[in-house]
């Protein structure tokens, strides 16, 4: 018998990624999905019919639930990824945010203990770069002080903090992966990556004018999903319970993100003025195609994220640089390409 794996917020980027990454490497994967008015589930729609993927409904807002699941499926690993993901939303509904990214995480600990499973069943809690906040450090590592700076930061730091709790009380083995963004052509729509690859490649083929951003300054340290996903795995599968930086270590701005995705959709952008009157300009044409709006600045923003993950490549043997930066922005640009002519 395989391994069995519960993952919840399978539906999401680093979900999807997770079940290929566990099927192939032969385990039963269950997934965790919630009712939605919409059935298809875009990103898991290619695993449905294999016999080693299992869906199974669940809601990190319902313990009622999350006992019956681990009860049932008695997994043998747990990775937390469910979560009201977007930085932006969580000052829109915060309470939300901290009910399924904070106590969320508790449910799933308590889960794990009533279905009588706390002493085998590894658990990895989805944690984050945010937690580092407004930096005390650059750049940051395992114990780089933690300066949450938005509602989902404060709500996960909560989700970080009670893993090593039931870690130390209950000599479970749950860990952190405090990981930096990671970015792939599954990244939703919204985050700042994915909305430039999309603007690009449509602005490309006529289909866009302009694309709005915010704060164009701030630094991200920027990996590919697909290559983190692994690091998932290999945390619970280490001797010891631990946490763990996961991170490129090269940084980057959002400026510079543009610039190559438009570069990658045959546009060369100049950048012309500063802080609100900036615009990226078509070098061949004159014509203005990157603006900035006040719509997508935060009441508080992170604007310095660079990880150190010495710590993950020597103890786990992760590679952080399999896929570089370059490399991350072609392949979304040329997947929306591809996306946007076919639509
Ligand atoms: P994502 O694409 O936004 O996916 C989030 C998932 O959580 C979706 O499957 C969503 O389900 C599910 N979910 C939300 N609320 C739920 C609830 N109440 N009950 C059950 N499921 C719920 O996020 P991601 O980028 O894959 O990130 C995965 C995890 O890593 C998240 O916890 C995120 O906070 C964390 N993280 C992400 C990054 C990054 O750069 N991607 C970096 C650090 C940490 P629906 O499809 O039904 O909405
Ligand atoms: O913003 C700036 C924005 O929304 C990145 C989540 O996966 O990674 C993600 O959170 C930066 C911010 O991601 C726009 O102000 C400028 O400084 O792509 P983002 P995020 O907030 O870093 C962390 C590690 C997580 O844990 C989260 O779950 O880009 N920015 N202009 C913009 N951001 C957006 N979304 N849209 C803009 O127009």
């Amino acid at each position: 018998m395989g391994k069995k794996a519960l993952i919840t917020g399978v539906t999401g980027q680093d979900g999807s990624y997770l079940s290929e990454f566990l099927i192939e490497k032969g385990y039963d994967v269950y997934g965790m999905i919630r009712r939605s008015s919409v059935d298809f589930r875009e990103r898991i729609a290619h695993l449905e019919s294999n016999p080693q993927f299992h869906l199974v409904y669940g809601d990190l807002g319902d313990a009622v639930s999350l006992i019956k699941v681990m009860t049932e499926v008695k997994p043998d690993e747990v990775y937390n990824l469910a979560a009201q993901s977007h930085v932006q939303v969580s000052f829109d509904v915060p309470e939300f945010t901290a009910d399924v990214d904070a106590t969320g995480v508790l449910r799933v600990l308590e889960a794990v203990r009533i279905a009588g499973i706390a002493d085998k069943c590894h658990i990895y809690q989805a944690s984050t770069s945010e937690l580092y906040g407004k930096v005390e450090e650059v750049p940051q590592n395992e114990n780089t002080p933690f300066h949450p700076y938005s509602p989902y930061a404060v709500a996960k730091l909560y989700g970080y903090w009670i893993i090593k709790e039931y870690r130390e009380a209950y000599n479970m083995f749950c860990c952190s992966g405090i990981l930096f963004n990671h970015e792939s052509e599954r990244r939703g729509e919204t985050f700042v990556t994915r909305k430039i690859t999309l603007a690009a490649a449509r602005i490309s083929q006529g289909m866009q004018d302009k694309l709005y951003l915010g704060n164009m300054d701030s630094l991200r340290d920027w990996g590919y999903a697909k290559d983190y996903v692994e690091c998932m795995w290999l945390i619970l599968q280490n001797d010891k319970p631990e946490d763990f930086v996961i991170a490129t270590g090269v940084q980057h701005s959002v400026r510079e993100f543009t610039t190559l995705a438009f570069h990658h959709a045959g546009i060369e952008l100049e950048w012309q003025g500063a802080g609100m009157d900036e615009k990226g300009v078509d070098k061949a044409t004159g014509r203005v195609l990157v603006e900035v709006s006040p719509d997508f600045y935060r009441p508080t923003d992170v604007v310095n994220l660079w990880g150190d993950p010495s710590k993950a490549k020597r103890e786990l043997g992760w590679n952080p640089t399999k896929t570089s930066f370059e490399e991350l922005v072609k392949i979304m640009v040329d997947h929306d390409m591809k996306k946007v002519k076919n639509a």
